[in-house]
C-alpha cells in the first residue's frame, strides 16, 4: 500500500467513525514509515472536514459529530508521540502560552500547534479550552510568554480573541490566532502580530514573531 492510500485510509475511518480500529490502523501506517504529520494533516484533518461540512448540512447531528471526533483524537494519541520530539536539554527558542478562547471546547487543532510548536523547540505553557481573557492575562504576568496564541473554531468565539489580544496593549507580548473560520484579515483588524491556517504555518510565524 502507497502512503497516499493509507493517508486515505484513515480519512476514511473519520468519516466512518471507524474508532475501534483506528488506533491500530495508525499504528499500521507507522510501522510503514507514512510521516505522521502527513497522516494527520492529510488523513484525520481531511476526515474531520468533511464530518464538519456534513453536520453544518444537517446531514449529520451531533452524536456522529462527538464519534468523528473521538476517532481523530484516538488515532492522534498513536500519532502525535510520533512527531519528533524537542529534545531534552535543547536551548529553547522562546516560551508560547496557547489556548483555546473563551465558550469554546475545540481542543484538537490547538493541541496539535502546541505539539509541534514544542517538537520545534518552543516551551509551551497550554491553559486548555474555554480559557476567559483574564485568565490569559494572569498566566501571562506569571509565565512571561513571548507570545501568546490563540486559538477559536467558532464565529460566535472569534470575538473573545479581540479581548485578550486588546487588553494586552504596549506589554510587548506577541500574539498570533489561528483556526478553521479565523483569516489573516480578521487577525489584522482586532491586532494581532500574525495568523496562520496550519500548525506548520505556526511554527513559521512564532520564529517570525520572535525575530521582529
Ligand atoms: C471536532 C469538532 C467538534 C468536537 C470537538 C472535540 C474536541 N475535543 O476538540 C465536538 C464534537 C466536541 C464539537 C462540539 C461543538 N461543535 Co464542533 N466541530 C468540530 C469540527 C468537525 C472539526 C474541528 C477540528 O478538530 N478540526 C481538526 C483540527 C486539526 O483542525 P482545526 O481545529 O481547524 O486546527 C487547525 C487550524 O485551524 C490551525 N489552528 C487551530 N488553532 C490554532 C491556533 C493558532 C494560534 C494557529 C496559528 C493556528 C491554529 O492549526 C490546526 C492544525 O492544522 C468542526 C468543523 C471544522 N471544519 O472546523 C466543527 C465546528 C467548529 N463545530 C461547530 C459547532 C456548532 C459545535 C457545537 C456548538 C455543536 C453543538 N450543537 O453542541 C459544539 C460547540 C461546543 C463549544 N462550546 O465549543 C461548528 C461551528 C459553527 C460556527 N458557529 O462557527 C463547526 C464549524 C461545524 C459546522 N460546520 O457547523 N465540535
Amino acid at each position: 500500500m502507497s502512503s497516499q492510500e493509507a493517508i486515505e485510509q484513515l480519512k476514511n475511518a473519520v468519516i466512518n467513525y471507524e474508532l475501534d480500529s483506528v488506533k491500530e490502523l495508525a499504528q499500521n501506517m507507522l510501522e510503514k514509515g507514512v510521516d505522521p504529520l502527513d497522516a494527520i494533516e492529510n488523513g484525520l484533518g481531511e476526515g474531520i472536514k468533511i464530518v464538519g461540512e456534513r453536520f453544518g448540512a444537517g446531514e449529520i447531528f451531533l452524536p456522529e459529530l462527538i464519534m468523528g471526533a473521538e476517532t481523530m483524537k484516538a488515532a492522534m494519541s498513536v500519532l502525535e508521540p510520533a512527531l519528533p520530539a524537542g529534545g531534552a536539554g535543547r536551548t529553547s527558542k522562546g516560551k508560547i502560552l496557547i489556548g483555546t478562547v473563551l465558550d469554546d471546547i475545540h481542543e484538537i487543532g490547538k493541541n496539535l500547534v502546541a505539539t509541534l510548536l514544542s517538537s520545534n523547540g518552543y516551551d509551551v505553557v497550554d491553559l486548555g479550552v474555554n480559557v476567559p481573557k483574564d485568565e490569559f492575562h494572569k498566566k501571562a504576568s506569571e509565565v512571561k510568554p513571548n507570545v501568546i496564541a490563540l486559538s477559536a473554531l467558532m464565529t460566535t468565539t472569534m470575538p473573545h480573541m479581540e479581548e485578550v489580544v486588546k487588553d494586552l496593549g504596549g506589554s510587548g507580548v506577541k500574539t498570533m490566532i489561528g483556526g478553521a473560520p479565523v483569516t489573516d484579515e480578521f487577525a489584522k483588524k482586532i491586532g494581532a502580530d500574525g495568523y496562520s491556517e496550519d500548525a506548520s504555518g505556526a511554527v513559521n510565524l512564532a520564529l517570525k514573531l520572535l525575530q521582529k
